[in-house]
């Protein structure tokens, strides 16, 4: 089946290699919309649709898309075919698999050859959620809004992690 593209105003996309991927690929577009930042969301597989793939990554560019983030576990082939079919910035996420808990997915998603590069991130939702970031800070480049929105990001882990040192502290305190 021909699947048509058509642009949608996203800026990133967000491809998964199945919906057993959504539940950790969520992070990933919570953190997308937390900034405001529209994408698009596709499950698609390089194994079991992989004319699909081809079609969405050669033509996501003169789509609107500035950044794919490509999802998949076990054999995780779609961040590297879709890095071989398009010249955008791609983000590799490898999901946890069954029987080697994501080592598989980062490994065949990691080790691309010269000259096709894929950015990959951890495996699982720190991954999910870090690859939206980076995503986000390439759009910040030439977006001011958005390196606002990223101070303050900062800002607010800075304000968590002092939180919890203050708590620290008065239980250390009435401990001794
Ligand atoms: C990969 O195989 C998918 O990305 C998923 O992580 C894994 C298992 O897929 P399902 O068998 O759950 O569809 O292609």
């Amino acid at each position: 089946m021909k699947r048509e593209t058509k642009a949608t105003g996203a800026r990133v996309a967000i491809l998964m290699g199945s919906d057993s991927d959504l539940p950790i690929m969520q992070k990933c577009l919570d953190t997308l919309r937390d900034f405001g930042v529209p994408a698009d969301a596709h499950v698609m597989s390089t194994h079991r649709s992989p004319h699909a793939v081809a079609q969405y990554a050669s033509r996501a560019e003169e789509q609107g898309i500035e950044v794919l983030i490509c999802a998949a576990g076990g054999a995780a082939h779609l961040a590297g075919v879709v890095a071989a079919h398009s010249a955008l910035p791609v983000l590799g996420v490898p999901m946890p698999s069954k029987h080697l808990s994501g080592v598989d997915s980062l490994y065949s998603t990691v080790q691309m050859p010269g000259g096709v590069p894929v950015a990959t991130f951890a495996i699982g939702e720190a991954g999910a959620t870090n690859a939206a970031l980076f995503a986000i800070q390439v759009l910040a480049r030439k977006d001011n809004s958005l390196r606002e929105k990223l101070a303050a990001h900062k800002h607010k882990l800075a304000c968590g992690v002092r939180d919890q040192d203050a708590v620290l502290q008065e239980h250390l305190k009435r401990e001794s």
